[in-house]
């Protein structure tokens, strides 16, 4: 069964139990934050702020803040494993459905355009993180852009940092399909600017295909409904020919010179750390529509702590988890297993490998350098199969007792990175050097001396042997 919109998944969450409405009233300039930090922090629920200061419409975040509500998110059962969410996603989107286009929907209930269209009006104030630069309306703005060579939409997931009444930054960069979109215009159509639409508060679905990484085409929209089972209601905008879902609570239209940079920042990022102010694109809003009593949503990018849990790493992640994992698994080659961690920022990817020949862990890594995710992941860690790469520990022992770091450690100079990416101060960012970490067991150089490594000494035969006669031991475990 699908969700079809927002509000009915809201609904189901808050019938289990997993949602919050916040009735008190709360400052959109610190107090968003603290609570939403604050539950980051022990993984709690999703969160509707009902009565925000100084505003009338009301803020969401946390959506998909946990393992369990992804997995409802995806009409799954509540209590689905990582994993399992993985394989369903995979099998999912072989099949992609494409968008039906509808005349209208409730997203044209109200439609502004021209001096109308005032971004203080639809959006609360919301200071995300101490220090951001100013009121981040798009943390969850869902971008959709038309390739202007084939003809395909993408939509990505690309900040917006409000500037006036009218006009945002908007960090959409080159190594992302919007930003690719835009460079593309840019050569086939100097000087003009580029139609963005913006959908947020979307049904889960097309939310989480945003996030994620895909090839193209079709569209995100038709692996949203491949993720959904049914296909997706599309409209069409007021004033360009990009299609957006027909119950998006709100949708922006306006678009972006490719020249155009201004300041935007400085902000608390996926990473945890505050990015400085950086010169990004700008948006000019044309045109809000917005559904009735319309719902702001939005989320605290950053990182957890603990046990804790963070929104964004479960969408845009593990969005890249899909991809990467399919990838790799489906070569047949060795692959046993494939993981993202969230703590990871999208810049670490493990890998358990069966190793099939020498070299055989660079070419890995090789591939996934030159895959989909190649734009982020900067760090890759390969080990055996049977060392659990989803706990960082097995990884660790991994390296401390079978890594040479002069033969096993392959890096990889001036390759395209995100411009995020802390690791670097702002004027050497966009490109970085890679790496791979080869810590599986050296098996052909010790073949090559006529012995075999050492094996693992367990022992689990002996375990085996003991657990059936355990009650005449009186240990009590
Ligand atoms: C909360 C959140 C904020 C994000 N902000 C940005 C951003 O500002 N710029 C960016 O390039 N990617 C950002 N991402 C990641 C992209 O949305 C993600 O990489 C997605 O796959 C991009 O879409 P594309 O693959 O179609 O380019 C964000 C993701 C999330 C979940
Ligand atoms: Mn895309």
């Amino acid at each position: 069964m699908a969700y079809k919109d927002l509000r009915q998944f809201l609904a189901l969450l808050e019938k289990r139990g997993l949602l919050v409405r916040v009735q008190a009233e709360v400052d959109p300039s610190w107090e968003i934050n603290g609570i939403t930090r604050k539950l980051q922090e022990v993984a709690g629920p999703a969160v509707l702020f009902d009565n925000v200061k100084g505003h009338h419409v009301p803020v969401l975040s946390e959506l998909i803040g946990t393992l369990e509500r992804l997995a409802l998110a995806l009409g799954m059962d509540a209590a689905s494993t990582d994993r399992q969410i993985t394989e369903e996603w995979i099998k999912r989107v072989e099949h992609p459905i494409p968008p039906r286009l509808v005349k209208t929907g409730p997203c044209k209930e109200n439609v502004l355009t021209g001096d109308k269209a005032d971004l203080n009006a639809i959006f609360p104030p919301v200071i995300w993180h101490k220090g951001d630069g100013g009121p981040y309306i798009g943390t969850l703005g869902l971008q959709v852009t038309r390739d202007p060579e084939t003809g395909c939409q993408n939509t990505g997931i690309y900040r917006m940092m409000m500037r006036t009444k009218n006009e945002t930054s908007l960090y959409m960069p080159v190594t992302q399909h919007g930003g690719q979109h835009l460079q593309k215009w840019a050569r086939l159509y100097p000087g003009k600017p580029m139609p963005v639409a913006v959908a947020i508060g979307t049904e889960p679905c097309y939310l989480l295909a945003s996030g994620a990484k895909f090839r193209h085409p079709p569209a995100e929209d038709a692996y949203a409904g491949a993720l959904r089972g049914e296909p997706l209601e599309l409209v069409k905008c007021e004033t360009c020919d990009l299609e957006v879902p027909a119950t998006s609570e709100i949708v922006l239209e306006g678009e972006v010179y490719p020249d155009e940079l201004k300041p935007c920042g400085p902000f608390g990022e996926y990473t945890g750390l505050r990015g400085d102010v950086q010169n990004f694109n700008v948006f000019h809003l044309k045109a809000i529509t917005h559904r009735n009593n319309p719902i702001f949503q939005g989320t605290r990018e950053g990182q957890p702590r603990g046990k804790g849990s963070v929104e964004d790493g479960f969408l845009w992640i593990k969005g890249e988890e899909y991809i990467i994992y399919k990838e790799l698994m489906g070569m047949n080659d060795g692959v046993v297993d494939v993981h993202m961690p969230l703590w990871g920022s999208g810049h670490q990817v493990n890998v358990a490998l069966r190793v099939l020949r020498p070299g055989h862990p660079n070419y890995i890594a090789q591939r996934i350098f030159g895959s989909p995710v190649g734009n982020h992941v900067k760090n890759v860690f390969i080990v055996d199969e049977g060392v659990d790469i989803r706990n960082p520990g097995e990884v660790f022992w991994a390296m401390a007792n079978l890594l040479q770091a002069d033969r096993d450690v392959l890096i990889i100079p001036r390759c395209p990175q995100d411009g995020l990416d802390s690791s670097q101060p702002y004027s050497k960012r966009f490109i970085t050097s890679k790496m791979a970490v080869d810590a599986t067991t050296p098996v052909y150089e010790y073949r090559a001396e006529g012995r075999e490594p050492p094996p693992p000494c367990h022992d689990p035969d002996i375990v085996a042997k003991v657990e059936a006669r355990w009650d005449r031991y009186g240990i009590k475990l």
